[in-house]
């Protein structure tokens, strides 16, 4: 079915540029680069109302990322460069109409960029594909309802149906949301964290009973030690750079880990203190590990067998609180020095004074993101880093912790609100209760074994609250195939991007409101990194006269398909409020939750480690883990690609070509490599290269990558998401959390011949 769609964007001639790194973050570039995106986007009205409301008490979240804000203070211009990205292609002016989009078939769509794609505008009205037909025509909402009901109604067992969620949904959309999957029988609710930060949750949960962090932002300040692992803040959580300059300002010191310097960690502009910006910039990381990619594992074991011999534990948390101490000790001291320097890629020398100061540390944070979780053994990772947490006694007490970088905004939040795939029994029971709608029991779908079953026909409805599965996913080519076997696909978005091109063999499009937007039915609501539940209010005219809100659209696709049933989905759809009094009652901790969230701020959910330490396990105790190190010999003529986010994009949207702060200009499809593998595969800067992946004798090739000369680790290799991912094989997943192994990709790489 419209096999000649394209799933990966073209390849084009670019005049690749390659300039220097940028030595320092943010500062008034970012600033007015910002409003220049406004301005030349949304306007000089709509930039200035949007950049005076983001992330205001009374304002809207920034959609940019899930960093929280001050609990107590907000300043003028409580945003980021790359926030400010965000909000300006939402309030764009451009505008997708019907017309526009009918326009061309969706094989010609597919020869555009993704970031063409994304700047065509905001979509405006429901639009259909049909399995006859290669191009969308508007449709009326009530139509697109019932389509979807009737194949709802066709299915052969729920089982057929999946719905997936994009970390962007409020707390009242994916509530609804899930309770939908469920009214349909299933609870297939694959989501963008199964592809992110799956192994935290994964990790966290075993070894501290919670999935979250467990640190406050105003733990930065007393904080004598801060770990980033696996991360860059300067592109992708700019504010948190404000929240390790505070350690700093208060004598702590910050160490990186990576295997790239990333601008921001060396020096850092402080936009919203615009007087300071002529100044050189404070500067953040004390020290920086250039770790091999997936590395860290060995090197954590490298620091706790550091820790054990300088003896400086927490003996008396340990007795009280921990399990595993013991065997943990044996296992650490057994591992090899040679093993650890091997994978990590650091010198011994260089481990133990990392080692003294984690161990000298009182008040430690180790944060992490996706270099960390999207390895295959990123849970085992996670967990040692936890080992290092609990046996200094980092949990419940001020400045301490472990800190998990969320990425969308609202990721935790859908999470806490039900979508799960594997919920537990509590959870349906009270959902059950609440709701009078019989709940399925079976695990679902993560997004890995979605893309299976559709690839084994065992898919005939697939509906997207958001985001990007298409590009997103591992194996482009892999889920392309799948998704056409689909009867209908439904994509609930707010612009186009190429998963409303790679479709089932009939189509939706279901124009929302965005973040910015008026919402006639009131605020919503979203959780932070750090588990503060606060309101999210829309300012701006909506986009199109047509467009719902996530909440009316999964109320109006229930109705149709639910009319008869005694849960009243009508009434969710009109006040967020009575949706959130549903969710007070089926899910702990949002007692008060409509009083409560229009406080200054919001409120914190409970959160045992940090509030007592008290411990959700079975034992009741935090649990010390034991795992091995990983076993994975490389050829000589292999290299190790991690996939990663330029400066210049949202995860799949792409704002524009360049990679300011690694000094790459005007083309994405590039790869950085050391310049000793350069000179040994006698390439220059430039050349052109194929790129193979191996995995489990699967091979897959992708053509035309440009080598840069990069500081990078000898037989490492970096390349952007998603124009990598095709390389990234569908069964190459994280052990414990199925996470594609998104930053660890066994490739070889060629010539390319014309
Ligand atoms: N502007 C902007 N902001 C964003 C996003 C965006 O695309 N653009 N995306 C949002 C989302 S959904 C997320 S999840 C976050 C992502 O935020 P990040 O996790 O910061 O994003 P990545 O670009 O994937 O960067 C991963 C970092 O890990 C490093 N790394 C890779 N492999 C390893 C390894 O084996 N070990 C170590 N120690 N480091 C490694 C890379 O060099 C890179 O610096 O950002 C959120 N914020
Ligand atoms: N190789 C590789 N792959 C990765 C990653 C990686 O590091 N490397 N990172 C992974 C990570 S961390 C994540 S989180 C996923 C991201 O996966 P997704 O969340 O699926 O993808 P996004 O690119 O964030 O989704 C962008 C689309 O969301 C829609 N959208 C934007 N705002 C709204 C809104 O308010 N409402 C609705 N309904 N739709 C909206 C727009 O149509 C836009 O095109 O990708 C993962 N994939
Ligand atoms: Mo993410």
């Amino acid at each position: 079915m419209r096999d000649d769609v394209s799933a990966q964007p073209p390849i084009r001639a670019e005049k690749l540029k390659i300039g220097k790194p940028k030595r320092v973050a943010a500062g008034i570039r970012g600033v007015t680069k910002s409003f220049r995106i406004g301005l030349s986007e949304a306007g000089l009205a709509r930039t200035i109302k949007t950049m005076r409301t983001v992330n205001r008490f009374d304002g809207y979240d920034c959609p940019g990322c899930a960093w929280p804000d001050p609990d107590d203070h907000r300043s003028g211009f409580e945003f980021c460069e790359n926030g400010a990205k965000a909000f300006a292609t939402e309030a764009t002016k451009k505008r997708l109409t019907p017309k526009l989009l009918s326009s061309k078939t969706v094989q010609e769509w597919s020869k555009f960029s993704d970031m063409e794609l994304d700047k065509l505008g905001r979509i405006t009205h429901p639009m259909v594909l049909r399995n006859d037909s290669n191009t969308y025509e508007a449709l009326s909402w009530d139509d697109a309802f019932t389509m979807i009901s009737s194949a709802v109604g066709k299915l052969k067992s729920p089982e057929q149906a999946v719905l997936y969620t994009s970390g962007r949904a409020s707390n009242e959309a994916a509530f609804l949301w899930g309770t939908l999957a469920r009214q349909i029988g299933t609870n297939n609710l694959p989501d963008c964290s199964n592809m992110c930060h799956e192994s935290s949750g994964v990790g966290l949960s075993e070894s501290i009973g919670i999935g979250k962090g467990t640190v406050k932002l105003e733990c930065f300040d007393s904080a004598d030690l801060v770990l980033v692992i696996g991360q860059n803040p300067g592109t992708n959580h700019p504010r948190m750079l404000s929240a390790l300059a505070g350690t700093k300002r208060n004598g702590g010191s910050v160490i990186s880990i990576n295997p790239l310097m990333e601008t921001g960690l060396n020096r850092f502009k402080h936009p919203q203190e615009i007087v300071r910006l002529m100044g050189k910039g404070t500067p953040i990381a004390d020290d920086h590990f250039p770790v091999r990619i997936g590395g860290d594992q060995a090197l954590l074991q490298g620091i706790a067998k550091i820790i054990l011999e300088e003896g400086e534990l927490d003996w008396e948390f340990i007795d009280k609180h921990t399990e595993g101490f013991e065997q943990w000790k044996e296992h650490v001291s057994k591992a090899s020095w040679d093993e650890i320097i091997e994978q990590s890629g650091i010198e011994k020398g260089r481990i133990k004074s990392l080692g003294e100061a984690v161990s000298k540390s009182k008040n430690l944070i180790i944060c992490w993101a996706m270099g960390i979780t999207q390895h295959e053994n990123a849970v085992a990772t996670i967990q040692e880093a936890c080992n290092i947490l609990l046996v200094g006694g980092h949990f419940g007490r001020k400045g301490a912790g472990a800190c998990p970088v969320r990425g969308h905004s609202n990721v935790q939040g859908d999470r806490t609100v039900g979508i799960n795939h594997h919920p537990s029994a509590a959870f349906l029971e009270a959902c059950e209760k609440e709701t009078g709608i019989t709940m399925p029991n079976d695990a679902g779908y993560d997004s890995v074994e979605f893309v299976r079953a559709a690839n084994r026909k065992n898919v005939e409805l697939f509906m997207a609250l958001g985001g990007n599965i298409l590009s997103a996913m591992s194996d482009t080519e892999e889920v392309a195939k799948g998704m056409r076997e689909i009867d209908l696909t439904v994509q609930i978005s707010t612009k186009l991007n190429r998963s409303h091109l790679i479709t089932g063999k009939q189509a939706l499009i279901l124009p929302c409101l965005g973040r910015t937007e008026i919402d006639p039915a009131g605020f919503v609501t979203v959780e932070n990194s750090m588990g503060v539940v606060h309101s999210s209010t829309g300012k701006l005219m909506p986009a199109s006269e047509h467009l719902l809100s996530e909440p009316a659209i999964v109320c109006g696709i229930a109705s149709k398909c639910f009319g008869d049933s005694p849960f009243d989905w009508g009434q969710y759809a009109a006040n967020h409020d009575q949706t959130r009094d549903l969710i007070q009652s089926v899910i702990p901790g949002f007692t008060d939750y409509n009083a409560r969230v229009r406080q200054k701020g919001g409120f914190y959910l409970p959160n045992g480690p940090r509030d007592g330490p008290t411990w959700n396990t079975p034992s009741a105790k935090a649990q010390i883990k034991t795992h091995d190190l990983p076993n994975r010999p490389i050829s000589e003529t292999r290299f190790i690609l991690m996939t990663i986010r330029s400066h210049d994009q949202y995860n799949t949207t792409i704002y524009g070509m360049d990679d300011r702060y690694r000094g790459i200009y005007n083309s994405r499809r590039v790869v950085m490599m050391n310049q000793d593998d350069i000179d040994e595969m006698g390439l220059v800067a430039k050349s052109v290269v194929d790129l193979t992946s191996h995995f489990d004798g699967r091979e897959i090739t992708s053509e035309q990558w440009k080598v840069i000369p990069y500081d990078i680790p000898k037989g490492n290799l970096a390349a952007y998401f998603p124009e990598a991912n095709v390389l990234v094989p569908l069964d190459s997943v994280a052990k414990g959390s199925n996470t594609p192994t998104s930053k660890w990709i066994e490739v070889s790489l060629k010539v390319h011949k014309d």
